[in-house]
């Protein structure tokens, strides 16, 4: 197990986690982005399964979000306006009149301070970053924490920590897009998940849920038994449609005992993950409006070349009743808790 540092331009700095199968994640403070993860395949051969600019520059912009911390809400805030105790707050208009993944100020945007550390069966970095009161329009000064621990089991655990000194909105995730089949050989159509859940929300013509969550029953949201991701490319129901032929939907997962709510397979690499989570929900965006020709590590970019599996709470209860809650109280400790577990069919 080993942990390596690289200096680049700005102050960016990459730290490189392995363990002793080879399994590798590359991390910059920038962001806190995920710029590489190598898994083996059912042959062992070590391949990189999420998407990254080739040009680290390219992630000065990153209007894809990729590999990034998402915060302080990931998802989308409608009309970039909420009330919290009575007091109205305007956040930055960054998607048309509405605000995504804490706007161009957001944690996807910041350095973070890293401290990596060793562990007789792990390796890992602590990363954080204190938002200031009213940082991005939002309120309350909030300390941050996330962790990234690459196990010597071909796992890799996401925690996050925070707390406020005002009541604020909080929910967090990372933005990795991953394409299991390898150095983005195929694109995702072939490549089967599985979802543990009943319900998802209903998306409006600018993604902005309606207020109703729908059955997945019958429809091509039914992921209960692990189906291939083209299914919902090709489907003509109206909610792919406003998704952009896709998949760009939030899941409400099930309530049970079950810490696995989603899995995730490419037959062909044989490369499997896991996903257990103890986020109600998570939003499943099949990159149906990923540009073209963005410069990739391992070619351009294109549709339906990655799978994001956003693990979170949802920001549509800042307007809607009945969904999983994104406020943040002085004196409670938001901590959650995202593992991706990686093996072979
Ligand atoms: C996801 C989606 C959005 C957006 C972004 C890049 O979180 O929900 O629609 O395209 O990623």
């Amino acid at each position: 197990m080993k942990i390596e540092v690289r200096d680049l331009e700005k102050s960016w700095k990459e730290y490189t986690l392995t363990n002793d199968n080879g399994m590798q994640v590359n991390v910059l403070n920038f962001g806190g982005i995920i710029t590489k993860m190598l898994v083996p395949d059912k042959a062992g051969n070590l391949e990189n399964i999420v998407l990254g600019y080739a040009d680290y520059k390219d992630y000065q912009t990153n209007p894809n979000y990729f590999g990034a911390l998402i915060g302080p809400v990931a998802g989308r805030i409608a009309n970039s306006q909420f009330t919290l105790d009575g007091q109205e707050y305007k956040l930055e208009n960054n998607e048309g009149t509405h605000h995504l993944h804490g706007g161009s100020t957001g944690f996807h945007q910041v350095i973070w301070d890293v401290e990596p550390f060793e562990k007789v069966d792990a390796v890992g970095l602590v990363l954080s970053y204190n938002r200031d009161d009213g940082e991005g329009g939002y309120p309350g000064n909030v300390d941050v924490q996330v962790t990234y621990t690459l196990h010597q089991n071909n796992q890799f655990e996401i925690s996050y920590t925070a707390s406020t000194d005002k009541t604020t909105p909080l929910t967090l995730t990372n933005h990795s897009y991953f394409n299991l089949s390898g150095n983005l050989r195929h694109s995702l159509h072939e490549q089967h998940v599985s979802i543990d859940s009943d319900q998802f929300v209903e998306l409006d013509e600018e993604l902005i849920p309606t207020g109703e969550l729908l059955p997945v029953d019958g429809s091509p949201f039914d992921f209960r038994s692990a189906r291939p991701l083209g299914d919902g490319f090709n489907a003509s129901t109206d909610q792919n449609r406003v998704a952009g032929k896709g998949i760009d939907h939030y899941f409400i997962f099930n309530e049970n005992d079950k810490e696995t709510k989603v899995t995730a397979a490419d037959p062909v690499s044989g490369r499997k993950m896991t996903v257990q989570t103890d986020q109600p929900g998570m939003v499943m965006y099949t990159s149906n409006n990923l540009a073209e020709g963005l410069e990739l590590q391992e070619g351009m970019s294109r549709q339906y070349l990655g799978v994001c599996f956003e693990t979170q709470a949802s920001p549509a209860s800042l307007h809607h009743e009945g969904f999983p809650g994104v406020v943040l109280k002085p004196g409670e400790v938001y901590q959650t808790r995202t593992l991706f577990e990686f093996g072979v069919l």
